[in-house]
């Protein structure tokens, strides 16, 4: 099944992306699951960020697929094979850009609307996430509403962001809006997903919850959300943040921790204890660590982005 060329032509703004997303289209289109491993391998190894692969490459080719299969040119088994291709690939992407050490005692919990079966928006959400650090709780597709406030109030998550794709699901999120109102007040709700877009109804939700048009504008109000909810500090915390912080750096350079120790003129059990998160540092060391890692000292005891 070939593509239409004019379909990738059409955005020209997102230059790098317009061929990776069109042989990534193709390779999920033809069930080509080597061809689409190829194509994220190459996005990896050109240093793209997490978001603008989910965002510019696999979103679009996942809305060729349901394009084809609006129009009876590829059958609904090759649109699921062109799905789970896609989860995969996902997989793949979510292990490499997962940070080892999460630093902050934030959690967020995302999941589909009830009766909702497309959860890859939100599996995209809880990855931007996962990569900054925060916990995720994912709790997939279709979490029936009382199963829901169950889990927030068992878990505790400062926010909770929710998927809509099909339009019928917006009753539910008015009903679960209304509840969490009265049994988890101190909850953020933010929304996300297809149906948005399509949905004047949703107009009373918007004072009550946030609406966010994609992943990377949610993930952005979500860690905004988190910040206005952030308790007072603790030593342990900017232990933690710091910890994944240096890490973090010193991998992305593709560093030892025998090299990190050796710029910073520290030994490689101090660079260990840092990165354990178990190191109480003096300032001498902060400074050191953020000279070899060219870095503004309070860089490595941020918990932005
Ligand atoms: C794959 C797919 C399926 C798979 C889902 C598999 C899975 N595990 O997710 C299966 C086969 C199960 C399926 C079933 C159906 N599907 Co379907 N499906 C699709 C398809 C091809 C891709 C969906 C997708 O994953 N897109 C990629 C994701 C990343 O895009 P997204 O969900 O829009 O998410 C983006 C934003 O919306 C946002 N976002 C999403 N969620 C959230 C949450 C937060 C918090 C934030 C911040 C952002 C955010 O971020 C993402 C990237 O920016 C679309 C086609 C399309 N154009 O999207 C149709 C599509 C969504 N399906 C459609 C339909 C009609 C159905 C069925 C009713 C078909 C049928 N007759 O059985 C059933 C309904 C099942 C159900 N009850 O939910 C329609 C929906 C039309 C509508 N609005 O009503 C579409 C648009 C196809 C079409 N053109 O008609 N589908």
């Amino acid at each position: 099944m070939a593509l239409s060329a004019e379909k990738f032509a059409a955005d020209a703004s997102v230059g790098y992306f317009d061929g990776q997303r069109e042989r990534f289209a193709q390779a999920i289109i033809n069930g080509d699951g080597e061809s689409a491993e190829q194509v994220t391998d190459e996005l990896v190894a050109a240093q793209q960020a997490l978001g603008d692969i989910y965002l510019k490459v696999i979103t679009p080719a996942l809305e060729s697929v349901g394009e084809l299969w609006c129009r009876a040119e590829i059958s609904i088994g090759e649109e699921k094979l062109a799905t789970q291709i896609v989860i995969g690939q996902m997989d793949r992407l979510r292990a490499h850009f997962t940070p080892s050490v999460r630093p902050v005692l934030y959690r967020v919990m995302v999941a589909c609307i009830e009766g909702d079966q497309h959860f890859i928006g939100a599996r995209m959400t809880a990855d931007l996430c996962g990569e900054r650090g925060w916990n995720v709780d994912f709790l997939g597709s279709d979490v029936p509403n009382h199963a829901l406030v169950e889990m927030v109030h068992r878990r505790h998550p400062q926010v909770l962001a929710l998927s809509l794709t099909m339009a019928q699901g917006v009753e539910h999120v008015g009903w679960l809006v209304g509840e969490l109102e009265k049994s988890a007040p101190e909850v953020r709700v933010i929304i996300g997903g297809r149906a948005l877009g399509e949905n004047s109804s949703l107009g009373n939700l918007s004072q009550r919850c946030e609406i966010a048009k994609d992943i990377i504008t949610g993930v952005a109000s979500i860690g905004r959300l988190l910040r206005a909810d952030r308790p007072k500090s603790v030593l342990k915390e900017y232990q933690m943040v710091l910890a994944h912080r240096v890490r973090d750096l010193r991998t992305k350079r593709g560093w030892t921790q025998e090299h990190l120790a050796d710029l910073a003129k520290v030994t490689r059990a101090c660079v260990i204890a840092v990165e354990g998160g178990k190191q109480n540092v003096s300032m001498d060391i902060l400074v050191r660590m953020a000279n070899a890692l060219e870095v503004a000292p309070e860089t490595l005891l941020s918990v932005e982005g």
